[in-house]
């Protein structure tokens, strides 16, 4: 009782260090992912408690909702379902008729619509609309072709904006919190992510609300990349390699192979798609320097847009030429355009691309274009560096960072090298749409819903 409480309340409060409230939107989701109670000392946060609450089934009424009436308005061309709760839903002909859910509509073995477009009349009217004995829809088409709806498959595809915004809300997760300096990282045992499936789910769900979690425990070899990205399915090759190994190089092919200090970045952004998450496991860790710094691109873009309109609309539309050239397992010359900062359909803050150490010098930009670009470059610059923003940690061995390369921007200070004892990480990339994947499934297997 009090631990299921303590999990949907515990998540904001629990990753600030201090006391100050932090500006932190949509608080309002409905799962929340389970938080260990006792404080850590350090600047991280335990995630997940095993066998505790971790998620309040979706967002939607689990309903097991009876159909009280159905019936044709054949004006408006909809179906209207009446629910047991008094509650109304509405369907168009066209796309009942489009998702009629009948073996020879659907091939079923693979969910998928085996009806060709080509075969649906998208003018269709209907000829019997009824509501069965067992309380399924019922719908009967001018070919006399017969369609049967589950109630609750209807519900959840209810088209009014509250059930359609709770349907995205639970496929998509994009509420995020957003944080600052007083984040504690979310943090997890990396054992326990890769055998035991509450533990996965709650380290995807932070990774996806919070945008970092550190994985302690690792063995101290290479490998271990391989390991934790097979536990989701597979990883993102880039010309780095399937993973890659961030030690200090001769004729270093990019900066970060050096012993310098790397600004705040985000990976890759001279790709037009840049990896969405990126793993890093810490195998030696220098003895001078190397410490790390995130901040929250999504907040730091929030508070320009805020303090700073001019600068932010500079940084969402104009595109900016990234490059990347050299040899690896290959050679390659990656040219890019990217936005500073994508926005949506909508104007929420999508991803980030920014790294000044593969920002082009090719710059296609009208000359009186340039200036304001550099102008509003620096006001968001300036804004990620203040230390009320900057999260700073040390890696050790053993340890590993996960994060949202489209969200977060990281960094390292500059170390001291010893070629007898390298700095290593090994790091690797993966894309949103196979972690979100394996997300569903452990949604699924561990709270059985959805
Ligand atoms: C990188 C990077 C961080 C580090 O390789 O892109 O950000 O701590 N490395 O070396
Ligand atoms: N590494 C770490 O944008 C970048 O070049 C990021 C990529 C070399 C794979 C660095
Ligand atoms: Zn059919
Ligand atoms: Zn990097």
């Amino acid at each position: 009782m009090w631990m299921s409480w303590f999990a949907r309340r515990a998540l904001p409060a629990m990753l600030q260090r201090g006391s100050s409230v932090m500006a932190c939107r949509a608080l309002r989701a409905c799962g929340r992912p389970g938080w260990a109670a006792a404080p850590p000392p350090s600047c991280l946060a335990s995630v997940q408690l095993r066998g505790q609450q971790t998620l309040v089934s979706a967002s939607l009424p689990v309903a097991r909702h009876g159909v009280r009436h159905a019936r044709a308005l054949d004006e408006e061309r909809l179906v209207e379902v009446e629910w047991e709760d008094g509650g109304q839903s509405l369907y168009p002909f066209t796309w009942l008729r489009d998702n009629c859910q009948c073996p020879l509509c659907t091939l079923q073995s693979a969910q998928a619509r085996s009806l060709l477009f080509s075969q649906l009349d998208v003018h269709t009217g209907v000829d019997i609309v009824q509501v069965t004995d067992n309380n399924k829809v019922s719908i009967v088409w001018p070919d006399q072709h017969t369609s049967v709806f589950d109630p609750e498959w209807l519900r959840k595809r209810c088209f009014s904006p509250v059930a359609r915004q709770a349907m995205q809300e639970e496929l998509f997760i994009n509420e995020r919190y957003y944080w600052d300096s007083k984040l504690r990282i979310p943090t997890a045992d990396f054992q326990e992510v890769l055998h035991d499936d509450k533990a996965a789910l709650a380290w995807l769900l932070a990774l996806r609300r919070v945008g970092i979690v550190y994985l302690k425990g690792a063995p101290l070899e290479q490998g271990q990349m391989a390991r934790l990205s097979e536990r989701i399915g597979y990883l993102r090759l880039t010309f780095y390699g399937h993973t890659w190994q961030v030690q200090d190089k001769p004729m270093a092919n990019n900066v970060a192979y050096t012993s310098g200090m790397l600004s705040l970045h985000t990976d890759y952004p001279a790709l037009h798609f840049p990896p969405g998450v990126q793993f890093l496991h810490c195998i030696n860790q220098a003895v001078e320097g190397g410490d790390s710094v995130v901040v929250d691109g999504f907040h730091m873009a929030e508070q320009l847009q805020r303090e700073d309109p001019e600068a932010f609309q500079t940084l969402t539309s104009l595109r900016v030429d990234f490059t990347d050239m050299g040899t690896d397992y290959c050679d390659f010359m990656v040219q890019s355009k990217n936005c500073i900062i994508d926005v949506d359909s909508e104007g929420r803050v999508s991803r980030i691309n920014y790294n000044n150490a593969t920002r082009d010098s090719v710059l296609d930009l009208p000359l009186h274009q340039v200036q304001p670009f550099y102008r509003a470059l620096k006001a968001y610059v300036d804004i990620m560096n203040r230390p009320e923003n900057v999260v700073s940690y040390r890696m050790e061995p053993g340890d590993i960072v996960t994060f949202d390369n489209w969200r977060l921007l990281h960094g390292r200070r500059s170390y001291i090298s010893h070629p007898d004892k390298l700095r290593h990480l090994e790091g690797a990339y993966l894309d949103w749409d196979e972690v979100m994947s394996r997300l569903r499934i452990l949604r699924k297997s561990v709270h059985g819903d959805v």
